[in-house]
């Protein structure tokens, strides 16, 4: 039997968990886990980066404790993140958080030089203000020149964990630096950027062997035998292969810090629609395009509980949300003012203010405002995917954390009037073990991994409750305006 761990690092989080499969039968054991997190310094958000490689040699080391003497090793992380090397391998500089402001007005100035729909025609990817174009864009010009090399966050800790650097395809297009057509990074978007191919490492797809750890550290630290294998090391993209899904027609909901929510797909979709409703084309594994929008997830209310002290669990506060009155205030959650605001109580109270809306004042009423916008929110974009798209989805999956809100997955089929699936909770996980699996050969294709996944894990279907078509059709005009018409 062979051993697979998966490192899954998200903005909050991080985990090392042990895979086995045994009788087409997956399970999962959690080895160790780790808070992550952004550090404040004079104004800037930073990841402790070296913290997140001392977590992976822990876990590591847990492996071995527990028996573990040979193994595979996939990481997936968060996108968009990158680390600068120098010369002889030194990391320059820190190590930005997305969520920190100084992009605030990076697109705007990026935009001067190319427009985003000359930038759309190349990458098919959406405007986030944080993509590492425009992060790049707004980088010291100093720490830049001395680059050799410019790593997104996993593609670094491969690099430092092998010595080996590449450049993994899934989280690699969300730089928003990759061309479509020549499957490549674009050298015309690097040269407006000053920068040059060879400052990025070669492009190499999900399943590639990396190679061993290094020796000394194996020696020092006293780890497992292990060979890295790059797993689609964007977590959306290992969140996406992990779905439970059966034939051609369904559609995705990972439900994390962000909601993503989107359609697995052969080509890429860059119609002038899919450009103006802001809709990405991230690289997936086996040739696949996540055809998705991000959604402010699980980020409102887990910023809103932390204002709370913790006090009330995940669970509570949606407790709290049912309890109170539906659809009293909503807000626009992919506001950037809600991207990162110095309290998101407030933002969201702000919000409701500034719009005549009544403010939520309780808990359970601020609970349920995110609730609401957010499952209406899903409901605009799973009706605009299909429109786009000219697909009927059959089955909306959702999976991640937020598969267990049990109140948010109902209200969403209610509002949808579809059937959704909900788990599993581990399906980042479950798709970084998979590429593992089956770069090793011990799982056919995708759809075998699929298929284990849906027998080996528990997954619950919502069916949709009626409602009442003159409040669905209000609720939703209300939503829309809030989208459209934005107060600024
Ligand atoms: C989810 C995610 C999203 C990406 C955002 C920022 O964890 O990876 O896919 O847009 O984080 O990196």
């Amino acid at each position: 039997m062979n051993n697979y761990l998966a490192v899954d690092i998200g903005a909050s989080s991080g985990r090392v968990i042990w895979g086995t499969l045994q009788e087409g039968v997956l399970r999962l054991q959690e080895i160790h886990r780790f808070n992550n997190g952004f550090i404040e310094k004079e104004g800037h958000f930073y990841w402790d980066i070296e913290n997140l490689l001392r977590q992976i040699i822990q876990g590591l080391q847990q492996a071995k404790r527990l028996g573990v003497e040979e193994c595979t090793l996939g990481i997936d992380t968060w996108a968009v993140d990158y680390v600068l090397v120098g010369s002889s391998g030194e990391r320059i500089g820190e190590v930005y958080s997305y969520r920190d402001p100084r992009t605030d007005r990076a697109a705007n100035l990026l935009h001067q030089k190319i427009s985003f729909q000359e930038l759309y025609a190349k990458t098919g990817i959406q405007q986030l203000s944080f993509n590492t174009l425009y992060q790049l864009s707004v980088h010291e010009q100093e720490e830049l020149r001395k680059a050799e090399q410019i790593m997104l966050v996993p593609d670094y800790l491969h690099y430092r964990l092998t010595g080996i650097s590449k450049s993994e395809v899934t989280n690699a297009s969300t730089t928003q630096m990759l061309n479509l057509h020549t499957q490549d990074y674009d050298v015309d978007l690097l040269a407006l950027l000053g920068l040059q191919r060879n400052q990025f490492p070669a492009l190499v797809q999900p399943g590639f062997r990396l190679g061993p750890i290094r020796e000394e550290l194996v020696q020092a630290y006293h780890l497992p035998r292990c060979e890295l294998i790059c797993a689609a090391t964007h977590d959306t993209a290992s969140a996406v292969l992990g779905v439970p899904a059966r034939g051609e027609s369904w559609g995705y909901l990972s439900s994390g810090t962000w909601s993503l929510i989107g359609v697995e797909r052969k080509q890429p979709l860059t119609s002038h629609l899919a450009m103006e409703s802001n809709y990405t084309n991230e690289w997936g594994a086996f040739g696949t395009y996540r055809f998705l929008k991000n959604v402010m997830g699980m980020w409102l209310i887990q910023q809103v509980r932390k204002e709370y002290d913790n006090a009330y669990s995940f669970a509570e506060l949606a407790e709290l949300a049912t309890a109170a009155e539906p659809f009293r205030s909503l807000i626009p959650c992919n506001d950037d003012r809600f991207l990162n605001p110095p309290n998101m109580t407030e933002a969201i109270r702000s919000f409701c203010a500034q719009t005549g809306q009544p403010v939520p004042n309780t808990p359970g009423e601020i609970a349920r405002c995110i609730f609401d916008s957010l499952a209406l929110s899903y409901d605009a974009y799973v009706r605009e995917i299909e429109k786009m798209t000219g697909e009927n989805l059959e089955e909306l999956h959702i999976v991640g954390g937020g598969s267990n809100n049990e109140f948010l997955c109902q209200l969403s089929a209610d509002l949808l009037g579809k059937d959704i699936e909900a788990g599993p909770t581990e399906s980042t996980v479950l798709g970084n073990l998979a590429i593992q699996m089956i770069a090793d050969g011990a799982i056919r294709d995708i759809q075998e991994a699929r298929a284990i996944i849906r027998h080996s894990f528990a997954i619950r279907t919502y069916k949709p409750r009626p409602v009442d078509p003159n409040m669905l059709a209000e609720q939703r005009t209300k939503f829309h305006s809030l989208h459209f018409n934005r107060i600024n």
